[in-house]
């Protein structure tokens, strides 16, 4: 079968930016797409290409007549979700290729793709049910695939069978196609140092179940970490890539498979940068295994603080406290490794937070902070939780950087407020 993967482009609106001419909150994000990568690695019989229009944003009609696809698939995050359905009806007008979405919004919020121009949504990890599927197309039979909706074109909801990820949804054996993205290889760069950056995966999901986070539902809260020897050949792969990026929602999540990990890279003789999300607690509680990632080439690890008082971190159910945050803060510090400080501000934030939290970051020295506004993604606890109080539903302003609650401050002073924050951050910055 041919199949395309597709990357959407860029997108996502900018409340500050149209309401109030703020335009320095504007980010252009380019990374490889490696969820299409893994998906490609475990589809070898068939012919897969990936399409980025991160890169490439007018290249969908041109690909579609010359590459004339059966299946064409689609990843999509929250902010992307409408951009996705548009592309769908635009592959439906043009092909008659069948139409496959899945990734982090497909899977937090499966609902929102039942509609006329989807017809399956793949809900989680995909590496193994995606071929599943497949299979089933080019058969034409009608199995039900744990973990896969068939889309009722809105005419009732989905409904599906629960997947038990495990380890076999990983398929280790099956590397990712990062040679299918090398014509845009050029443009996945680590903006602020102009480095190439790769990326790999070394687990996927996480056992805490944050109420803003929407990782939970792509692995049912189970922690999954990557045969070693996967990661190390991965790494490999992207032998002109100096920088490597862990993608892992919660990397070093288990600590004795990250030692192991390190050691097998010392072993392998790869000289490289790492750059990992990890929880400050795990920090406090594992200084050494940082410091033997240290040694073997992490640079950077991005910690999310989320917020500096243990009232709003309990509310946020990230069973962890400012405490445990600045003696984290403390011990990378000394052992040299730049901090990117995640910090979630809520649209109830008075000028006084602002002010402390804008402190906070210059006293503890956070070498890159990044702050994002309190957005309820649908499918979150925290969006059951405030449901009655969003005044925005359009998902095209959910790319975290909107507030789409009421604000306590007046909205214009807020946005102000969030881009001096912002501002002074990156004029600080160093990774
Ligand atoms: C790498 C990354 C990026 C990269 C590359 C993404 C890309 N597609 O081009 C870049 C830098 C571009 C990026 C940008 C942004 N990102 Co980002 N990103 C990530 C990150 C760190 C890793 C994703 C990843 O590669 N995982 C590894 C792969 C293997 O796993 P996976 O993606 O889950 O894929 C599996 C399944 O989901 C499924 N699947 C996925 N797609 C598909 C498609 C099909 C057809 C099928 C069948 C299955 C399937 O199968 C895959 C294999 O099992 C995640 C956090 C995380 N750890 O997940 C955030 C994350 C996805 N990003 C996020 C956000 C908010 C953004 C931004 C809005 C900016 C920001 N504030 O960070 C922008 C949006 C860009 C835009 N459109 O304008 C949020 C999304 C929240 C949401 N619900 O929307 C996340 C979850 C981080 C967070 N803060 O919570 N991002
Ligand atoms: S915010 Fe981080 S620690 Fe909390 S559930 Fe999400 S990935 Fe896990």
């Amino acid at each position: 079968m041919r199949i395309l993967l597709v990357n959407p482009p860029n997108c996502g609106r900018s409340m500050p930016e149209e309401l109030y001419g703020i335009t320095s909150l504007k980010q252009i994000f380019r990374g490889e797409p490696l969820a299409l990568e893994t998906l490609a690695g475990n589809l070898i019989q068939h012919d897969v290409e990936i399409l980025d229009l991160k890169v490439n944003p007018d290249g969908l009609h041109s690909r579609l007549t010359s590459f004339a696809p059966d299946l064409v698939g689609f990843t999509a995050m929250t902010c992307e979700a409408n951009t996705v359905i548009k592309l769908a009806g635009e592959v439906r007008q043009n092909s008659a290729a069948k139409i496959v979405v899945g990734g982090i919004h497909a899977s937090t919020d499966p609902e929102f793709f039942n509609c006329e121009v989807i017809d399956w949504v793949v809900i989680g990890l995909g590496k193994q049910s995606f071929p599943e599927l497949v299979e089933a197309i080019e058969r034409d039979q009608n199995t039900e695939i744990p973990g896969i909706a068939r889309s009722t074109k809105a005419k009732k909801p989905l409904s599906w069978q629960p997947r038990k990820y495990n380890q076999s949804d990983l398929v280790n054996n099956a590397a990712p196609r990062y040679d299918l993205v090398e014509n845009y290889r050029s443009h996945y760069t680590l903006q602020t140092l102009g480095l190439k950056m790769g990326l790999v995966s070394s687990a996927l999901g996480c056992p805490y179940d944050c109420n803003f986070c929407c990782i939970y539902p792509l692995t049912g809260g189970r922690y999954l970490t990557a045969d070693i020897e996967t990661v190390i050949r991965d790494i490999l792969t992207l032998e002109q890539t100096p920088v490597i990026r862990l993608v892992d929602a919660n990397s070093f999540g288990n600590p004795s498979h990250a030692w192991k990990l390190a050691e097998a890279i010392e072993k392998a003789g790869i000289h490289k940068q790492y750059l990992a999300d990890v929880r400050s607690d795990m920090v406090v509680r594992q200084p050494q295994l940082l410091k033997r990632w240290k040694e073997i080439g992490l640079r950077a690890v991005v910690i999310g603080f989320e917020e500096i008082d243990d009232n709003a971190l309990s509310q946020m159910n990230k069973e962890n406290s400012a405490a445990t945050n600045r003696e984290a803060i403390a011990i990378l510090h000394q052992l040299g490794l730049t901090i990117v400080g995640d910090f979630i501000i809520s649209p109830d934030y008075t000028e006084q937070q602002f002010d402390q939290l804008h402190d906070f970051v210059c006293e503890q020295a956070i070498d890159l902070p990044m702050h994002t506004i309190l957005t309820p993604l649908p499918g979150t606890k925290l969006h059951h939780q405030v449901q009655s109080q969003i005044k925005i539903h359009d998902l095209d302003y959910y790319t975290l950087t909107n507030a789409v609650m009421p604000t306590r401050l007046n909205e214009k002073l807020f946005y102000q407020r969030y881009a001096s924050l912002l501002h002074t951050g990156h004029s600080n910055a160093k990774v």
